[in-house]
C-alpha cells in the first residue's frame, strides 16, 4: 500500500478549502470605511485608490517635486501622477500597486489597456448605493467594522443628528485623542457638557466614563480601539494609562466589550508626507502583559505592527484567554509576511484567532485585500490540514466550513460574546 504522504493529503484537500474559503462570507472587524449615511466620508472610486496613502509613500520615492506642491495639486491630478510614476514609469509589482489592478480586474475593467480616463469613465457610472453591494459581493463580505471618533469633526454631527444605520456596517468607538492628547482632549470633553478638568480626579474620571457610554451607545459600539506608540507603557502615570485604568477598564468590563489596542504606530516620522508619514516601532509588550493579568475581566483584542512583535503576542494570547488577536495590518499586510504570520498563529493558537482584517481605507480595496489575503490563508490551511490527513485524522468538508467560518469573524464574535466576570 502507498503511505499517505502529507503532500498526497494537500493535493486532496486544496481543492475544498480554497473553494469553503472562497465561498465563506468575512466579518471585517477593523475598516476605515463609513455607513453611506456618512456621504463623502465613505471613499471610493479609481481616483480614490491611487491616492491611497500607501501608494503616496511610494510614489514619492519617485517623484522630484517638493511635497506641498503635491498636495496643492487636486485629487484627480495627483491620481494621475501616482498613476505615471507607479503603473507606467514602472512595473506596479508592489502590494498596494498589485491591488489596484486586482481591485480593477475583478470589477471586470481590462487593466491591460493601462487607460485611466478610461477607468474613470467606467466608475462615473456607478451611485455609491449601488457600488457599495457589488463591492461587498465581489469581496464577500457580510459586515465591515466602521472606526468612528467622536473627535473627528465630520463625524461627529452624523452621529449626533442620527441616522438609519445599515447592518452591514457595525462600528467601533475610536478614541486615540482620548488617550493620546488628553490636554487637548479634555477642553473638547468641557465643551461637549461633561464635567472635566486636566486633572484625573474622581469627578473627571466619572465624566470620562460618562462620555465613554453614551458614544458606545450612540454608536452601538462593537468594541472600543486605539493606536499606540511603541513606548507605551502600563501601568504607568501618564494620562495614557491612567484614562486606561480608571475609566476605558472598568468601561469596557461592564459593557462586556472589548477594549482593542494597536501598538507600534509611529506617528509623523515625515510630516511632508501627512497621512503617508506615519512609521514603526518594536513595542515593549510587557504593558499588554501587564494589562491582561490585572484585569482578567476584561477583554482585550491586539494587532501589533512590527514583525518582530508577532511571536511574542502569540505567546501572550497563549498565557491569557482575555487575549484576542487579529490582522496583519499597514506594513504587514504584504503575502509573505501574512504568511509567515498567519501560520505562526494557527500554529500557536488554532483557531482561536482573527487572521486578518482588511484596514480599507477605499471601500473598493476590500475587494484585494480579501482576494489576496484568502489566498494566503487558503494555502496555510491546506498544508495544516494536510499534515493532519497525514496521520490519519482526514477533515470533513463540515468541519473545514466550521473553522473557516470562526477565522473569518466567528472566533472575534464568540470572544466578543465571553462573559468573564
Ligand atoms: O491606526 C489605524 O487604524 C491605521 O490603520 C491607520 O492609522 C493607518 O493610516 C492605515 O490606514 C493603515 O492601514
Ligand atoms: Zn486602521
Amino acid at each position: 500500500m502507498t503511505p499517505i504522504t502529507a503532500e498526497h493529503a494537500r493535493e486532496q484537500v486544496a481543492a475544498v478549502v480554497e473553494e469553503i474559503v472562497a465561498s465563506t462570507p468575512v466579518s471585517d472587524i477593523h475598516t476605515h470605511l463609513y455607513d453611506p449615511a456618512f456621504g463623502e466620508l465613505l471613499l471610493w472610486g479609481v481616483d480614490e485608490l491611487l491616492t491611497y496613502h500607501y501608494l503616496v509613500a511610494e510614489a514619492f520615492r519617485y517623484f522630484d517635486m517638493p511635497f506641498e506642491k503635491f498636495w496643492a495639486m487636486p485629487k484627480s491630478r495627483q491620481a494621475e501622477l501616482i498613476w505615471n510614476a507607479l503603473f507606467i514609469q514602472n512595473s506596479p509589482i508592489s502590494e498596494s500597486c498589485r491591488g489596484v489592478l486586482t481591485t480593477l480586474n475583478a470589477l471586470g475593467i481590462e487593466v491591460r489597456k493601462r487607460d485611466l480616463n478610461a477607468i474613470r469613465n467606467w466608475f462615473s457610472e456607478w451611485t455609491a448605493e449601488d457600488y457599495i453591494t457589488r463591492c461587498l459581493e465581489l469581496a464577500n463580505v457580510s459586515t465591515v467594522c466602521m472606526t468612528n471618533s467622536p473627535f473627528d469633526d465630520l463625524e461627529r454631527p452624523v452621529w449626533e443628528r442620527g441616522f438609519k444605520r445599515d447592518q452591514r456596517f457595525t462600528a467601533a468607538l475610536r478614541i486615540d485623542p482620548l488617550l493620546l492628547a488628553w490636554e487637548a482632549s479634555a477642553p473638547q470633553l468641557a465643551k461637549w457638557g461633561y464635567a472635566v478638568t486636566p486633572d484625573l480626579n474622581a469627578k473627571t474620571v466619572s465624566e470620562v466614563r460618562r462620555f465613554l457610554e453614551d458614544w458606545t451607545k450612540r454608536m452601538n459600539a462593537r468594541f472600543l480601539m486605539v493606536s499606540l506608540p511603541p513606548d507605551f507603557r502600563f501601568p504607568a502615570q501618564d494620562d495614557c494609562a491612567q484614562l486606561i485604568e480608571k475609566a476605558v477598564v472598568p468601561h469596557c468590563r461592564d459593557f462586556g466589550l472589548p477594549f482593542a489596542l494597536m501598538p507600534g504606530v509611529v506617528r509623523q516620522v515625515n510630516p511632508g508626507l501627512r497621512l503617508a508619514g506615519d512609521g514603526i516601532g518594536l513595542t515593549d509588550l510587557t504593558a499588554l502583559k501587564n494589562l491582561c493579568a490585572a484585569f482578567p475581566d476584561t477583554k482585550f483584542a491586539a494587532t501589533v505592527l512590527a514583525r518582530e512583535n508577532q511571536h511574542e503576542l502569540c505567546v501572550l494570547a497563549r498565557k491569557f484567554r482575555n487575549l484576542h488577536i487579529f490582522g496583519c495590518w499597514w506594513f504587514l499586510n504584504n503575502p509573505s509576511l501574512i504568511d509567515e504570520i498567519t501560520r505562526m498563529r494557527i500554529e500557536m493558537l488554532g483557531l482561536s484567532v482573527t487572521p486578518q482584517h482588511s484596514d480599507a481605507r477605499v471601500l473598493d480595496q476590500v475587494i484585494y485585500k480579501w482576494q489576496h489575503s484568502r489566498r494566503v490563508i487558503a494555502s496555510v490551511l491546506t498544508e495544516k490540514y494536510g499534515d493532519l490527513a497525514a496521520t490519519g485524522w482526514t477533515p470533513t468538508r463540515g468541519e473545514i466550513e466550521r473553522d473557516v467560518k470562526k477565522l473569518f469573524g466567528g472566533s472575534f464574535d464568540e470572544f466578543c460574546a465571553l462573559n468573564l466576570r
